[in-house]
Order: structure tokens, then C-alpha cells, then sequence
């Protein structure tokens, strides 16, 4: 067997539960082959050098843990500046808030072949290295120009959007030339895939030879869907451990009386958090009787703190659920619990399963587990509801949802509503499917088949 070598921005203990469902899924396999996961310290070195030296190891059993510590410079143009000020608005079809400047670009080609250097006498021959999101696209080409010949996959987390949106962002052609150093591309959706495709051709006069290869820059790239999915057993077992058990005894006690909707999410403007307190509020003005019997929680985690767009994006939330609380709400009743915070993943079960309806509703997102997480979490019995954007990744695979259109405040409000009266039986028979579904296509079948595929690549 292979070594498995993982390189993402930040890396994590796969020993800590707190670590999540990627951790925990890549883990096993980084465990098995006494692997490497290598990526950006935690710590930034504010004397602004990224110096050569600062490479950290540690063990995490049979894990070896290996990170960069970056200078404060470098750290703000690669990450804050590029990854997240430029390539996630831009792949979240948000140009209007790209915030273009070629210092940041040059950080984030300088931060790629800084870790290229880094890793290059890590490796060895056979090793199979998975290089993970937007943060490091380019990486493959920085190694394959310090001579590594070793298998090199690439899996983005996040959409690909369509090829007149990416021929927007500065430097496109040398971005996307970067995928074709790679022997396997990962994408999350269909969609994102046939993008890819019709950039390659338009943009790029590539050959297709086939759905999934391409033939470019004298390299032939394969390409395909792999939708991450969720540990489903491990998060059927944290719903019913203690943790999420007693907030699901707490939740039921405190809202006897009411139906409980809930959201979990970052606090980012692609989640679509203010259209679903409109479509909330549309709800409360249209149908008098949801007043005083539904309740919104909606957890938003920090986020990005240091972007300008997370500011606003705070402030308008802040101030939709202030006034829709301040107009429907009563002595004994508040339509919207609005919570800034990251709640213990642990509990975070336990709030699922006292929910009777989800709103998934993001703008644009590559995925979105937090939809799977809600399907593992419910009691098959008496089933709660998922409303679904179909602009998430996941609507793809997770069609028995109640699918909406987010940009639509009354066609959503419409479709909570039908979640809220859904009959159990229906509510039964499309939890069933929904289950099968993601317990088919979990997070070990992503694993594996994203490296079983890229193995046969090289083959
Ligand atoms: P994210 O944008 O972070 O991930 P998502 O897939 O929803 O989005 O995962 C969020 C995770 O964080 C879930 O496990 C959720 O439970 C947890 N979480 C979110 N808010 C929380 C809160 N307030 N308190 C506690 N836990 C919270 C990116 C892409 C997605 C893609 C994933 C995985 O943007 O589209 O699905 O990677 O590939």
C-alpha cells in the first residue's frame, strides 16, 4: 500500500472527534499507511518572514502532523486576500465582491511554492499525494517543476462555476493550465464537472476525449464528480450519546408548545442566511397561523472575521432578525433565535433531531453536509423535513428534499410551510430514501473511490 500524503490549508489531529467528518474519514486511511498531512501552521509569524526553517512536526500516532508557519505577510495576501477575498466570491458567482489586487495573487503563487519546497523532501517516490481545495490549486505544478513524479490528486471543495464567470478573474488561464499538473481533478457536483468542460473547450481549445479526459498543454487531464458525503455512522452514534441527547431533552422541554425550524451554518454570505429570514418572515405575514407555533433557530459560526463582506453580512442578519422578532413576536414567543456562534459539534445532533423542519438554503455551495447531517440525525419514525436549495451541491443527490429556489422569498416561504405540515407518512418515505442516499454515497465511499480512481489513472 501506498503512502497517503494529505496537503490542505490547515491540517488536523484526526484523533480529535472535535476534528469533524474529513479529519476522522482521511484519518483511517492516513493511519493505515503511516501518512503525512501537511499544510499551514496555526500560528502566523508576525515579524512578516516566512522563513524556510519553520516547518513543524509532531506525531499524531501513526499520523505525522507537518506544517508551515507562515509569515504575516504572506499569510494575509495568500489566504485573506486571494483564497478567500478573490477565489471564493469568484466561485461562489460573487465577482461583485472579488477584491482584485496583484500583491495578493503574487502571495498566493509565492505560498504555493513556498509549500512545495517544504513538502518536496517529505515525499517519497511512491507516495500518493491529495491535494485539497481552492487554497492550493497550483501546488501540483510547483511540485511537478521541482521534478516529484508521484501521483497527485486534487479534490475542490467548493463549486466551479460557468466559464464566462471564471474568464472574469485575472490570471484564469495560468489557474486552470495549474489543474492539468494534476492526474485526477475532483469536483463535488455534475454541474461543476460539465463547467470545467465547457471552460476547457471554449477557453482552453482543449480536446475532449472523452466526459471525464481532456488533452491540453501537451497533458491529458481526468476529471470527475466525487460528491463528499458524511460519516453517517458516526453521526447516528453521536445522536444518540449523551452530548446530543440532553440538548434534545433541554430543546423539547423548552419548546413543548412550539415546532422547531433550525439552520447551522458559517456565517457567509454564499449561505443565503438573510433571504431565509425573509422567506421566515413572508411566512409570518402570509399565514397567521405559523405565528406562535414555529420556531427558527439559526446558529451562525464566526467566520472570516477579518473580510470585509463577513462584516456586512453580520450586521444585515443582525438586524433582519431584530425586526422580525420586534414585529411578530409576543410575551410568550419569539419566531427567530438568532445565535453567533459555533455550538460544540457533539450537541449539534441533538438539535437536529428536535427539529421538525431544516432550511438548507445557500445561494451557491459546493455541497453542504450540514443537509446530510440533518437526514442521519432524525428519528426514522417520525422524521423531520429538509428544505433544500437546489444551488447546493447537494441537491443533486438529496432530490426527496423539498427543493427551492432561495432568491424566490415566497416560493420558500410556500415551501416551509408545506415542510411544516408535511404528513408522517410522507415525511417517512422520503426520510427513507434520503438515508439510503447518503449512506450509499458516504464519506469512506468518497475516499475511496477518489483514490481508487486516481490510482487506476496513473495505471
Ligand atoms: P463549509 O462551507 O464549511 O464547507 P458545510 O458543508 O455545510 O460547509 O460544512 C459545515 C460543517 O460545519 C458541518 O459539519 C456543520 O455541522 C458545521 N457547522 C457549521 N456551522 C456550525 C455552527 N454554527 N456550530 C457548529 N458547527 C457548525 C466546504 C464547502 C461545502 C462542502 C464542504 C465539504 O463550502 O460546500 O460541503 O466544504 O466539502
Amino acid at each position: 500500500m501506498s503512502r497517503l500524503v494529505v496537503v490542505s490549508n490547515r491540517v488536523a489531529d484526526p484523533r480529535r472527534v472535535a476534528a469533524g467528518g474529513l479529519a476522522v474519514a482521511l484519518g483511517d486511511v492516513l493511519a493505515a499507511s503511516g501518512g503525512l498531512w501537511f499544510g499551514a501552521d496555526a500560528e502566523v509569524a508576525e515579524d512578516g518572514c516566512s522563513a524556510a526553517s519553520q516547518l513543524r512536526t509532531q506525531q499524531a500516532g501513526r499520523v505525522t502532523l507537518a506544517t508551515v508557519v507562515l509569515g504575516r505577510t504572506d499569510h494575509d495576501r495568500y489566504y485573506r486576500g486571494y483564497a478567500n477575498g478573490v477565489l471564493w466570491p469568484v466561485f461562489h458567482y460573487r465577482l461583485d465582491l472579488a477584491q482584485f489586487d496583484a500583491a495578493h495573487l503574487e502571495g498566493y503563487r509565492r505560498v504555493n511554492r513556498l509549500f512545495a519546497q517544504q513538502l518536496r523532501p517529505l515525499l517519497h517516490p511512491d507516495d500518493v499525494v491529495w491535494v485539497h481545495d481552492y487554497h492550493l490549486i497550483p501546488l501540483a505544478a510547483d511540485l511537478r517543476a521541482l521534478g516529484c513524479h508521484q501521483r497527485i490528486g486534487f479534490f475542490l471543495h467548493i463549486p466551479l462555476p460557468p466559464p464566462l464567470i471564471l474568464a472574469a478573474l485575472p490570471a484564469h488561464d495560468w489557474l486552470i493550465r495549474s489543474l492539468f499538473a494534476y492526474d485526477l481533478v475532483g469536483l463535488q457536483s455534475q454541474a461543476d464537472l460539465s463547467h470545467l468542460r465547457r471552460y476547457l473547450a471554449v477557453e482552453a481549445r482543449a480536446d475532449l476525449l472523452s466526459d471525464n479526459l481532456f488533452g491540453a498543454f501537451n497533458r491529458v487531464l481526468r476529471a470527475d464528480a466525487f460528491p463528499i458525503g458524511i460519516d453517517v455512522a458516526e453521526f447516528e452514534a453521536m445522536t444518540q450519546a449523551a452530548p446530543a441527547q440532553k440538548t434534545l431533552a433541554m430543546l423539547r422541554e423548552q419548546y413543548a408548545q412550539r415546532r422547531l425550524l433550525v439552520g447551522v451554518d458559517r456565517l457567509d454570505y454564499s449561505k443565503g442566511l438573510p433571504q431565509r429570514l425573509r422567506a421566515m418572515q413572508a411566512l409570518l405575514e402570509r399565514h397567521p397561523e405559523a405565528r406562535h407555533s414555529a420556531t427558527l433557530i439559526q446558529v451562525a459560526a464566526p467566520s472570516r472575521e477579518g473580510v470585509d463582506a463577513y462584516g456586512d453580512i453580520r450586521r444585515e442578519l443582525e438586524g433582519l432578525a431584530g425586526a422580525i422578532n420586534g414585529d411578530f413576536g409576543d410575551l410568550d414567543w419569539m419566531p427567530v433565535r438568532y445565535l453567533h456562534r459555533t455550538m460544540a459539534r457533539n450537541r449539534v445532533p441533538g438539535l437536529y433531531r428536535a427539529s421538525r423542519v431544516a432550511l438548507v438554503t445557500p445561494l451557491r455551495d459546493g455541497m453542504n453536509l450540514v443537509a446530510k447531517e440533518f437526514i442521519a440525525a432524525q428519528d426514522p419514525a417520525d422524521p423531520g423535513v429538509l428544505v433544500l436549495s437546489r444551488f447546493a451541491g447537494a441537491a443533486e443527490q438529496l432530490t426527496d428534499a423539498l427543493l427551492v429556489n432561495p432568491y424566490d422569498t415566497e416560493a420558500t416561504a410556500e415551501a416551509i410551510r408545506g415542510a411544516l405540515q408535511m404528513p408522517l407518512q410522507e415525511r417517512q418515505v422520503r426520510h427513507k430514501r434520503l438515508l439510503a442516499e447518503i449512506r450509499c454515497h458516504d464519506v469512506h465511499w468518497w475516499r475511496r473511490t477518489f483514490l481508487d480512481t486516481l490510482t487506476e489513472t496513473r495505471a
